[in-house]
């Protein structure tokens, strides 16, 4: 159960567990989720003051059956309330928050229903199994577990920018994933609706399930997670329907037993469009407890965007290389019952080329103050 955090997606073995446990007859049960109010500044003439919340619940229920094991699992998110153009977030692009124009320096938010899916694993023998993971909203075997859900990455109240290079299709509208489990290997196969939800935050998007995606999982011991997979998104932008892209993700992330917990996660991530040029994303992601409560976390990434302008700017569909570093910590203050209450902050600092300066600023500094409440 440690494995799975988000979709079908595997985590190291020795990944703690959060949330709360219960055995209800034969049902076992995990509630996980938590909650932030945020103050975000961006900096420079591009960056935005604005106050949002954003966070998740997750149901997880499973039970064994007479040779296999039923896991049922229901995702919502608590970003649709910020509104539909999400919150400031300095070089982030994708999505739209009202079908016309692209989200540039901003961070879309999630729909409200982020997975609502149904898997079956059947034991095939004593060192194999065979399943299959059914969504109406889920994720297809494409990426490394989604930023919000790995252990490196769910402290840090901000999505990455290579979300759109690496796990983006976390929220998908229609998805069938089979696979196979050998030992520590894990090879699968998904068909799944590849568009990206529209700017209507509260509704489910079916559409038929064209895009395909295939993903090889290996977790050599209980502290190391690899995958690498690759998809064929069709017509994944609502903006740009015509347009179909290829990914594919490799990524690594390891447990060091130092502390309460300290995660690493390294990823990279290729989008080819069907038209125009091709791009990178990285991204070195960690995070740690070095003692109880106290939780710090950085991330750097490094991303080729070409969408930071509109139609008719002098830079529209250049491509730039932005390096971005984040640093923060959090504080948990107090517990009542199962919800720790924390505060912490974070800093990101940006490096891109002198030609982005008249219209970034020189050197613009980005911080997030938040308190935040967590099963
Ligand atoms: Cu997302």
């Amino acid at each position: 159960m440690t494995r799975e955090a988000s979709g079908t997606s595997w985590q190291p073995d020795s990944t703690p567990m959060a949330g709360i446990q219960n055995m209800t007859g034969a049902w076992l049960t995990m509630l996980h989720g938590y909650a932030d109010v945020v103050y975000d500044h961006q900096g420079g003439p591009r960056g935005n003051t604005q106050t949002f919340t954003t966070g998740m619940l997750m149901f997880m229920g499973r039970r064994e059956l007479t040779n296999g094991v039923l896991g049922l699992r229901l995702m919502l998110s608590a970003d649709p309330p910020m509104g539909k153009s999400g919150y400031p977030l300095l070089f982030q692009t994708g999505e739209t928050a009202n079908g016309r124009a692209p989200l540039i320096d901003r961070q879309h938010p999630h729909n409200l229903l982020m997975e609502a899916a149904a898997t079956y694993s059947h034991a095939a023998a004593a060192d194999s199994s065979v399943f299959v993971y059914l969504g109406l909203a889920g994720e297809p075997a494409l990426g490394p577990v989604a930023f919000m859900h790995r252990l490196s990455g769910e402290d840090n109240p901000e999505a990455p920018l290579t979300h759109h290079w690496l796990d983006s299709t976390h929220v998908s509208y229609g998805v069938v994933t089979g696979g196979y489990i050998w030992r520590q290997f894990k090879l699968e196969a998904s068909a799944f609706n590849g568009r990206e939800p529209d700017q209507y935050r509260y509704d489910v998007e079916i559409r038929p399930l064209e895009s395909y995606a295939a993903r090889l999982s290996y977790n050599p011991t209980s502290d190391w997670s690899l995958q690498a997979s690759t998809g064929h998104l069709v017509s994944p932008e609502q903006l740009q329907p015509n347009v179909n892209e290829r990914r594919t993700t490799a990524s690594a992330s390891y447990n060091a037993p130092i502390g309460q917990w300290w995660q690493t996660t390294l990823a990279w991530g290729r989008n080819s469009p069907s038209t125009g040029q091709a791009s990178a994303g990285w991204l070195l992601e960690s995070a740690a407890q070095p003692l109880q409560g106290q939780t710090v976390f950085g991330r750097i990434e490094r991303v080729a965007k070409d969408e930071l302008f509109l139609p008719g700017a002098a830079f529209y569909e250049d491509s730039f290389t932005i390096n971005k570093l984040s640093l923060g910590y959090i504080y948990d203050v107090v517990r009542l019952q199962s919800i720790h209450f924390g505060a912490g902050g974070l800093v990101s600092v940006y490096r891109f080329p002198g030609a982005l300066d008249s219209v970034y600023g020189t050197s613009p500094t980005s911080f997030m103050l938040f308190v935040r409440a967590r099963l």
